[in-house]
């Protein structure tokens, strides 16, 4: 039981359970510019919030303070119209979703897009071995109904195409069915 492993775990451990580097935000952006959806980066509204909860050392990375995100973003998910891009997904409350999409990269292209980050040793593998594992896909069913869970590939820019018209056919479609 994933949800229960994760929440053996301190909080600076949980902050290790994501990928970066799949292609979340190119997605999201364009998707947002498409749709007219609005676009929100967990980590630039935690940023410019200041909504962390101490620093990780190991990993060299601020701690999310994840009560305050979700205050902070809870109005304009009720209102709808929300594209969220963020690592990980067991914080968020399940109402404020209607689909979830896990992107997956093959781990040798994921490497390489993670070093040319300046990603290196422990914080590398890491990452690269949370993929192997498939940590976020499982962490997504286990925190939402698995029917609303799908997996993308995002290796190459034919898939990225093929990913954004895909979510926007689902939108035309989930917007016919609820008006
Ligand atoms: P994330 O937001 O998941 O960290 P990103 O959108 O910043 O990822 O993308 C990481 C890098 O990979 C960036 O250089 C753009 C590239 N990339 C994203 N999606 C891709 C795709 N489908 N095919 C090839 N490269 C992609």
């Amino acid at each position: 039981n994933v949800t229960r492993f994760n929440q053996e775990l301190p909080t600076s451990r949980l902050l290790q359970k994501r990928t970066p580097g799949v292609g979340k935000t190119t997605l999201g952006k364009e998707l947002a510019q498409r749709t007219g959806l609005t676009y929100v980066n967990i980590g630039d509204l935690a940023q410019e919030g200041q909504l962390y909860d101490g620093y990780d050392e190991e990993y060299q990375c601020p701690i999310l303070d994840e009560d305050r995100v979700v205050d902070e973003l809870d109005e304009k998910m009720v209102e709808g119209g929300v594209i969220v891009d963020y690592h990980g997904c067991d914080l968020f409350p399940e109402r404020w979703f209607h689909i979830v999409f896990v992107l997956r990269t093959d781990n040798t292209q994921l490497y390489t897009r993670l070093e040319s980050r300046g990603y290196t040793g422990k914080k590398l593998q890491d990452n690269v071995q949370c993929e192997i594992f498939q940590t976020i896909y499982e962490e997504a069913t286990e925190a939402y109904n698995e029917e609303i869970v799908h997996q993308l590939p995002s290796n190459t820019p034919d898939d990225l195409e093929r990913n954004l018209e895909q979510i926007m056919q689902w939108t035309e479609q989930w917007t016919k069915d609820h008006n």
